[in-house]
């Protein structure tokens, strides 16, 4: 009797949490949306599970598709203001002033314990710190799919991160600015967040949103996302992911693309690469073979403009910059440049007329001779200059390849 009641005090000492309490982020168009202000059943934690019971919060969650025209709408380059909270009454979707303006936090307390509060957010910060230290972080991920019976775990890209959350009830996501359209039919995001381990059981949270990106300008498709490795981001770049990464797929019985131990989950953070806010690597890996890395259709027909130009007379490049800027304008798009290149002035046959250092020089420095890479970039056939630039780009090039851990089990 007496060790059942220090070992209950113990655990109240060690988790001062109610346990039930847990967190999602509300918008209308997520799936297993309910009119129900009071709605919580989409917070609950994601442990131990079959595929089919974690992906997408499980089959309530996916069988109950966001209403007609819902969109989680991501403005390309701004700010998404997400609400992440323990119930939907304490969002801007609540009903009950008392509880919707209960606490700036993403939970109330229950108790007159205000750590019971924090607890539920699983981290052992507590509310009013100004400098919250046992915060995990959460992102927003996309996939380039309206289908839903189509998407797979590994089509989802971390396009967001925010650092310090879940802490507030309100949490921006800082959206990047290079994302091309989602196809009419939107595409399909994911909220995810893997908490401390300080202050609760090990379990990841996720949610999906069917979305859109307005005001999207971006006019490549994102590369195919790889699988996040840990490692020490910004200090030690060495085993980090560059480019899209996958979110984490961690402790369930299937299809986990993470297999660290219970007490060393994976973060959307420093640790596994991720940047807070925007993730600005997304291209990085195929920046380097694009003639512009600038995402505006303009500057984009100025620059392969400017190229066109300099393969028809390479002695006239001090006129490029007049040639571009005067043809801004015009709507030439990339692919039409390309296209009559060969036949106007063969890139290959302009380089014949060089030594091999001046080709050289000119391989890595005049965009005369990027244009041809940067046409086959598009089909992924490139591999001389890819790798080449991807090196001084980055020191350490992970080959997507080299990214994919086989599970232990299935060895897939
Ligand atoms: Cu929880």
């Amino acid at each position: 009797m007496v060790s059942k009641l220090s070992l209950s005090a113990l655990a109240l000492t060690v988790f001062p949490v109610a346990v039930r309490a847990h967190i999602a982020l509300w918008d209308e168009a997520m799936f297993g949306w309910e009119d129900d202000p009071n709605q919580s059943n989409v917070v609950t934690p994601l442990a131990n599970m079959a595929f089919n019971d974690w992906w997408l919060h499980g089959p309530d969650a996916r069988n109950k598709p966001p209403k007609e025209g819902k969109f989680m709408e991501l403005p390309s380059g701004g700010v998404y203001h997400g609400y992440t909270s323990c119930n939907k009454q304490q969002s801007k979707f609540g009903t009950i002033d008392k509880e919707k303006y209960a606490t700036i936090y993403a939970c109330k307390s229950s108790t007159d314990n205000p750590a019971d509060g924090t607890g539920a957010m699983h981290t052992s910060d507590h509310w009013g710190d100004p400098n919250p230290k046992d915060l995990k972080g959460t992102s927003i991920a996309i996939a380039y799919e309206s289908d839903l019976s189509k998407l797979t775990p590994e089509m989802f890209s971390v396009i967001s991160v925010n650092y310090t959350s879940v802490w507030f009830q309100q949490t921006d996501y800082h959206i990047p600015s290079d994302l091309p359209a989602c196809p009419s039919g939107g595409c399909i995001c994911m909220w995810s967040w893997v908490h401390s381990i300080d202050a609760g059981s090990q379990q990841i949270y996720q949610n999906g949103y069917r979305c859109k990106i307005t005001g999207a300008s971006g006019t490549r498709s994102l590369p195919a996302p790889q699988i996040a490795k840990k490692c020490h981001y910004p200090t030690d770049t060495t085993n980090c992911t560059v480019g899209p990464k996958q979110p984490h797929y961690w402790l369930q019985n299937e299809r986990n693309n993470n297999f660290q131990g219970h007490y060393d989950p994976p973060f959307y953070n420093g640790d596994y690469g991720f940047m807070d806010g925007a993730q600005t690597d997304l291209f990085a890996n195929v920046a380097a073979v694009e003639p512009v890395p600038e995402t505006s259709t303009v500057a984009l027909s100025a620059s392969s403009t400017a190229i066109h130009q300099e393969l028809d007379s390479p002695t006239a490049s001090a006129s490029s910059e007049a040639a571009a800027t005067s043809t801004a304008t015009s709507e030439i798009k990339l692919p039409n440049v390309s296209a009559a290149a060969p036949s106007s002035s063969n890139p290959q046959s302009l380089l014949k007329h060089l030594s091999p250092q001046q080709e050289s020089q000119q391989r890595t420095s005049a965009p005369a001779a990027r244009l041809p890479e940067a046409e086959s970039a598009d089909t992924g056939v490139s591999e001389e200059l890819s790798e080449e630039d991807a090196s001084v780009v980055r020191p350490v090039t992970t080959r997507p390849s080299e990214t994919r851990r086989a599970h232990p089990e299935t060895g897939l």
